[in-house]
C-alpha cells in the first residue's frame, strides 16, 4: 500500500496531456492505455491507495455481486491466466488485492497521486486545456480530462435531526474505518436495506449483542450461494476465456449467460414454479432472466415477484415480520436486485429486530440511539447503509466548468445530458468513463469499463493521427442520445420504481433514468459505428461535422437467442 507520500506531491501546476480522476478499475486501465499513446498522464486519487469501490467499501460482508470468472480485466492474457479464482463471488479484500496487483504489475503507481481529491476542473478555451485542482492544493493542467470516478462513489448521507447529540459511533458503509469496527457484544442499528445493508446485516447479527434494522422500503433479494471454486472448474474457465470474454462483450449485461427467450406469460403454473425454483437454486441475479419478459411486462414480473414473496414466507418464521419484509410497491428488479447470504434468515434470530420505517418513520437521533414515531431504539453504533448519489453525484461533486463558464451542475439541473454517456456538449476534451447514459451499473462493470477505455484510446489516437487537439459532442447528437436513453428505458418497467437508477433516493435530485438499458452488446455496436464514421455527432476542428444522428430504439429484451443457440458454453458454465 502506498502511504500517500508520493514523490509527485511536491509538484505545483504541472502540464500533462491527460489528467485522469480516480484509480479504480477504470482509472488504472485508462492510465495503461494512454501511456501506449505516448501521452504524459497524471492520475489524482482521493484514497490512499488504488481500488476505487473496493478501496472504500470495507464493511463486513462486502462482496462483489458479479461472479469472479468474469468480474476482471480481459486485456492481459497473462493476468487473467495467473490471477487465482477462489470463490464464486469475490470478497472485497480479494478485489482490493487484485487491483493492487494490477497497479504493481503494470507499474502504474508512479503516475498516481494519492490522498488528493479533485475539487474543481475548469476548461480554458483559449489554451484548450483543463485546469484541475485538488483538496490538497495541487494544480495540474491537461489537454484531456478523463473521469474514472465510478458510478457509486458519492455517499448519500441523509441528514438526521439530533445526530450531533448521539453519544455512540456512526459510520457510513462506504467510508468504513480501515481498522474495522468492533461491534462484538454491542447494540448496533443499521439504516438501509439495499445491496449493502443486505450484505452487512447477516454478518453484524452474528456477533452484535443486538441488531435493529431500519428498513424504509422492503427489498427483493436472491440467494448468492457463494462457494469456493474447484481447481478443475477454474482450469476449464481459463481455457475458455477468449470465447467467454467475447460473449460478455456481445451480451445484454456483460455476462457470459445467454438470455432466455421464453415468456412467463406463456408458461403453465407448473413450468413457472419449476423454472423459478431452478433459478433460485442456482443463485444470483440471473434469476431475473428466467423469462424474457420479466422486466417489460407487469404480469410476467408479478410471477417472479410472487415467487420471491412466497420464499420469504417459507424462510421467515414470524408471519408479521415476513409481511414487513415483502416488497409490494414496485416490480421486482426495478430497484437494483441484491444477492445475499442468509438475509431473510437473519430475521429468525433472537437478537435481531426489524423496524419498518414505511409504517413508523424515523424522527431522528437521541443521545442513546434512534427514535421513530413508534419509540426509542438504543444503539452503541449506528451504521448508515444509505447508498449513493449514483452516476451524476461523483461528477457534480467535482465542480466541472466547461466552455464559456458553464457549470455542469447547471447544465444538468434537469438531469444528465450526454452523448453516449461519454461526453457532454460544452465540455470539450472531457471523457466520462461509465458516465450517465451508458450501460454502466446495468452491466458487469469491467466489461463496460474496458469498452469505454478502449473507445477513448481509439478516439485519442484518431485525433493524434489527424493532428487535431479538440473534440466536443454536438448539441444535436446529445439531444438524440438523451432522447434515445429515455425512450429505451420507457419500454421497460424500470421507471416504475423510486430507485437510485431514477435518482429517487436523493432528495431534490431530478427524476430521470440514469443508465442506458439498450444492452452492452448493442451499445458497443453503436459506439463502434460512431468511431468508424470518424466520430459522427462530434465536432473536431478541421474535419467535417455530421450533426444528423439518429438511434433506433433497440431493446436488449427483444434480442433473445434462438433455442439452438442457447446450448452454448454459457449454459455449461452455470451448470458446473
Ligand atoms: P441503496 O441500494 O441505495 O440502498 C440504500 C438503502 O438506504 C435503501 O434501503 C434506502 O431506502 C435506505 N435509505 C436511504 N436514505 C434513507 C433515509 N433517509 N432514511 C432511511 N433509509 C434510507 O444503496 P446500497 O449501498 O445498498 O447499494 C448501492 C449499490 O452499491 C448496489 O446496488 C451495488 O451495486 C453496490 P429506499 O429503498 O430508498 O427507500
Amino acid at each position: 500500500m502506498s502511504d500517500g507520500s508520493n514523490a509527485l506531491r511536491g509538484a505545483t501546476c504541472d502540464e500533462f496531456d491527460v489528467v485522469i480522476v480516480g484509480s479504480g478499475f477504470a482509472g488504472l486501465y485508462m492510465l495503461y492505455r494512454v501511456r501506449e499513446l505516448g501521452y504524459r498522464a497524471r492520475v489524482f486519487e482521493a484514497g490512499s491507495d488504488v481500488g476505487g469501490t473496493w478501496y472504500w467499501n470495507r464493511y463486513p460482508g462486502a462482496r462483489c455481486d458479479s461472479e469472479s470468472i468474469y468480474y476482471s480485466y480481459s486485456f492481459s492474457e497473462e493476468l487473467e491466466q495467473e490471477w487465482p479464482l477462489l470463490e464464486r463471488y469475490p470478497a472485497q479484500p480479494t478485489m482490493l488485492s487484485y487491483l493492487q496487483h494490477v497497479a504493481d504489475r503494470f507499474d502504474l503507481r508512479k503516475d498516481i497521486v494519492f490522498n488528493s481529491r479533485v475539487v474543481s476542473a475548469t476548461y480554458d478555451e483559449q489554451r484548450n486545456s483543463w485546469s484541475v485542482r485538488t483538496d490538497t492544493g495541487l494544480e495540474a493542467s491537461a489537454r484531456f480530462l478523463i473521469t474514472a470516478v465510478g458510478c457509486l462513489s458519492a455517499a448519500n448521507k441523509p441528514e438526521m435531526p439530533g445526530q450531533e447529540r448521539f453519544k455512540g459511533e456512526c459510520h457510513h458503509t462506504s467510508e468504513w474505518p480501515h481498522d474495522g469496527v468492533d461491534y462484538t457484544g454491542k447494540r448496533v442499528a443499521v439504516i438501509g436495506t439495499g445491496s449493502t445493508g443486505i450484505q452487512l446485516i447477516p454478518e453484524v447479527a452474528k456477533t452484535a449483542a443486538h441488531l435493529t434494522v431500519f428498513q424504509r422500503t422492503p427489498q427483493f433479494t436472491l440467494p448468492a450461494y457463494n462457494r469456493g471454486l474447484e481447481p478443475t472448474y477454474v482450469n476449464e474457465i481459463k481455457a475458455s476465456y477468449p470465447d467467454l470474454r467475447q460473449r460478455c462483450r456481445e451480451s445484454p449485461v456483460g455476462t457470459p449467460y445467454a438470455p432466455s427467450d421464453r415468456s412467463a406469460l406463456e408458461a403453465s403454473p407448473d413450468d413457472l414454479r419449476k423454472a423459478y425454483e431452478e433459478a433460485w437454486a442456482q443463485g444470483g441475479a440471473k434469476f431475473l432472466g428466467t423469462f424474457t419478459d420479466i422486466m417489460v411486462s407487469v404480469e410476467a414480473n408479478q410471477t417472479a415477484a410472487d415467487f420471491v414473496r412466497a420464499k420469504i414466507d417459507e424462510i421467515v418464521r414470524d408471519p408479521e415480520v415476513a409481511e414487513m419484509l415483502k416488497p409490494t410497491s414496485y416490480p421486482i428488479g426495478t430497484k437494483r436486485i441484491p444477492i445475499d447470504s442468509g438475509y431473510y434468515e437473519t430475521f429468525n434470530r433472537e437478537n435481531v429486530k426489524l423496524v419498518h420505517l414505511g409504517r413508523t418513520p424515523l424522527v431522528g437521533f437521541t443521545e442513546e440511539g434512534l427514535r421513530t414515531t413508534e419509540g426509542e431504539f438504543p444503539a452503541d453504533i449506528v451504521i448508515f447503509a444509505t447508498g449513493f448519489d449514483a452516476l451524476t453525484g461523483p461528477l457534480l461533486r467535482m465542480n466541472l466548468v466547461g466552455r464559456d463558464g458553464i457549470e455542469l451542475k447547471d447544465k444538468w439541473a434537469e438531469g444528465p445530458r450526454t452523448y453516449l454517456g461519454l461526453a457532454t456538449t460544452g465540455f470539450p476534451n472531457l471523457f466520462t468513463i461509465t458516465g450517465p447514459g451508458s450501460p454502466s451499473v446495468l452491466s458487469n462493470m469491467p466489461v463496460s469499463i474496458e469498452q469505454h477505455v478502449e473507445w477513448i484510446q481509439s478516439c485519442l489516437r484518431f485525433l493524434q493521427d489527424c493532428g487535431a487537439d479538440k473534440i466536443e459532442a454536438t448539441p444535436e447528437a446529445e439531444d438524440a442520445w438523451t432522447d434515445h436513453v429515455n425512450q429505451v428505458a420507457a419500454k421497460t418497467l424500470y421507471p416504475r420504481a423510486a430507485s437510485w437508477y431514477m435518482g429517487a433516493n436523493v432528495p431534490g435530485k431530478p427524476r430521470t433514468f440514469l443508465p442506458y438499458i439498450g444492452g452492452v452488446g448493442n451499445y458497443r455496436k453503436i459506439c463502434d459505428e460512431i468511431a468508424n464514421s470518424e466520430y459522427r455527432g462530434f465536432r473536431i476542428p478541421g474535419r467535417p461535422t455530421v450533426t444528423d444522428v439518429r438511434f433506433e430504439t433497440v431493446s436488449r429484451y427483444a434480442a433473445a437467442p434462438k433455442e439452438s443457440e442457447k446450448n452454448s458454453e454459457a449454459e455449461k458454465v452455470e451448470a458446473t
